[in-house]
Parts: structure tokens; C-alpha cells; sequence
């Protein structure tokens, strides 16, 4: 038996996990055991009787700062859940001072064979210190899914798990299907369309029900350019660029 890929979550609320994440395409491999997770409440390492995590920061300032000998303890235990020295999941940090999360971050991340432990902050985030430790000792890594503050790093992390999990091999069912995907072309999708034929006065393109399968790969591939071109010039940009460096 080959050892699923392992997330380990560190957090104040574990209850948020796996929450959506138990539906759906991760759900189903959730139950077929293609992955795991294990969730470690970082209140558990807390020192007095009061379970206090925080503190105020240094040097004045709103909110809260987490303690880092109790978030330091926390990871320390994480450890224990992969006991064989071969395993070396990769350490993360949600934040949105993080590296931005892409396709190809979540497909590193997919490859990586043992998993993944992921520290997810409140308040105003971690003393720094625990961070840079984590970092300089096993590579630990900083991730943001986006230009926005959320109040908490747990949404990004079911965000980043779900990205990863879909990308893992026997999740779904035509693995070719996630190496045509959007991110991996950088190309959008192109529209889709299903019965009935016309709906609301709006007809289906005809050339869809051609048959001929040389136009509609024309059409499609068409659409997917359009598309791009308006909606994402950034990533048209690339496209472009990619297409040219094949050519
Ligand atoms: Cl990873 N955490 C928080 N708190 N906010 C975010 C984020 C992460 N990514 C974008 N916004």
C-alpha cells in the first residue's frame, strides 16, 4: 500500500475542516482514501489556563499577534505525524503576504509525495520569528490566493487543498483532462452548451451539432482565443508567448 497524500492543518478552528472539502471530487477521494488530513488545534499549546494564543504587538498597533512558542510547539507536533524520514511534506504559511497561488504552485505542491502541513494564521498573524525558523530549518513556504484580506488563513488553505487534491493521480477519472486545463495552456475554456437546443430564443453555435469534429476543435479552440483575448490580456500575453516559443 502506497501512503496517501497527507495535509495536516494548524489552526484554531478545526472544526472548518474538511468542510466543503468533504464533498464533491475531493470528498469522493477523501473516502477512497487517495488522500487525508489531520487537523491540529494550535489553542492545545496554549500555557495558561485561560488558552490565551495571542499577544499585542510590539511596538503598538491594533489587533492581536500569535504567540510563537505556541504556534512553534504546534508545528514541533506535526512532525510526529510523519515519522518516516523520507517523508518531507512541504511546510506553508497562508497568508496574504504569500507567494500567489497559481495552477503550476498547486501542481508542485500535488507532486509533492508526502503532502502538505499548512499553518493558518488569525488576528493579525504569527510573530515572524516562528515563520523565518520554519523557513530556514524545513523550507517552509508563504502562500496568498489572491490580492484581498480574508480573516483568516483557513478558507485559503480549503482554497489551496482543493486545487491540489483535483491534481492528484486517480482523482479524476481522465487525467489527461487536468494537463489541457486553462492554467496549464493559458488559455480560458471555451463555452459549453447542453439540451435544449434552443432555450430563452438562444440557439446552440451549429457547428456543435455538426458532427464534424474538425470544425468544432476549430470553433473551440477559436472561442478559447476570443475569450482570452478579451477577458484576460495578461494571460493571452503568455499564450502567446508560449505558442511562439513551440513554433
Ligand atoms: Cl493565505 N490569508 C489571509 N488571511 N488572507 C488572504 C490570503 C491568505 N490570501 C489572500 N488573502
Amino acid at each position: 500500500m502506497i501512503k496517501p497524500w497527507h495535509a495536516t492543518l494548524l489552526t484554531l478552528f478545526p472544526e472548518m475542516f474538511p468542510g466543503p472539502l468533504g464533498h464533491s471530487i475531493a470528498g469522493k477521494a477523501l473516502e477512497k482514501k487517495q488522500w487525508k488530513i489531520d487537523t491540529i488545534n494550535i489553542r492545545d499549546f496554549a500555557k495558561d489556563r485561560h488558552h490565551t494564543v495571542d499577544d499585542t504587538p510590539y511596538g503598538g498597533g491594533t489587533g492581536l499577534v500569535m504567540i510563537a512558542d505556541i504556534v512553534h510547539e504546534a508545528l514541533k507536533t506535526s512532525e510526529n505525524l510523519y515519522p518516516d524520514p523520507e517523508d518531507k511534506p512541504q511546510y506553508i504559511y497562508m497568508t496574504p503576504r504569500g507567494k500567489p497561488l497559481t495552477h503550476t504552485l498547486a501542481r508542485q505542491l500535488s507532486t509533492n509525495k508526502t503532502g502538505v502541513v499548512i499553518l493558518c494564521g488569525r488576528y493579525e498573524g504569527v510573530d515572524d520569528r516562528v515563520i523565518e525558523h520554519w523557513r530556514e530549518e524545513k523550507g517552509l513556504i508563504e502562500i496568498s490566493i489572491g490580492d484581498y484580506v480574508l480573516s483568516g488563513g483557513e478558507m485559503a488553505a480549503l482554497v489551496l487543498l482543493d486545487a491540489c487534491v483535483r491534481l492528484l493521480p486517480g482523482v479524476l477519472i481522465k487525467e489527461d483532462a487536468t494537463t489541457s486545463e486553462s492554467f496549464e495552456t493559458n488559455l480560458l475554456e471555451f463555452s459549453q452548451y447542453t439540451k435544449p437546443r434552443v432555450w430563452n430564443n438562444k440557439t446552440v453555435p451549429e457547428i456543435l451539432l455538426s458532427g464534424d469534429h474538425g470544425k468544432i476543435e476549430k470553433w473551440r479552440q477559436n472561442c478559447a482565443k476570443e475569450i482570452t483575448k478579451n477577458r484576460r490580456p495578461d494571460l493571452w500575453e503568455k499564450y502567446i508567448n508560449s505558442t511562439e516559443k513551440n513554433s
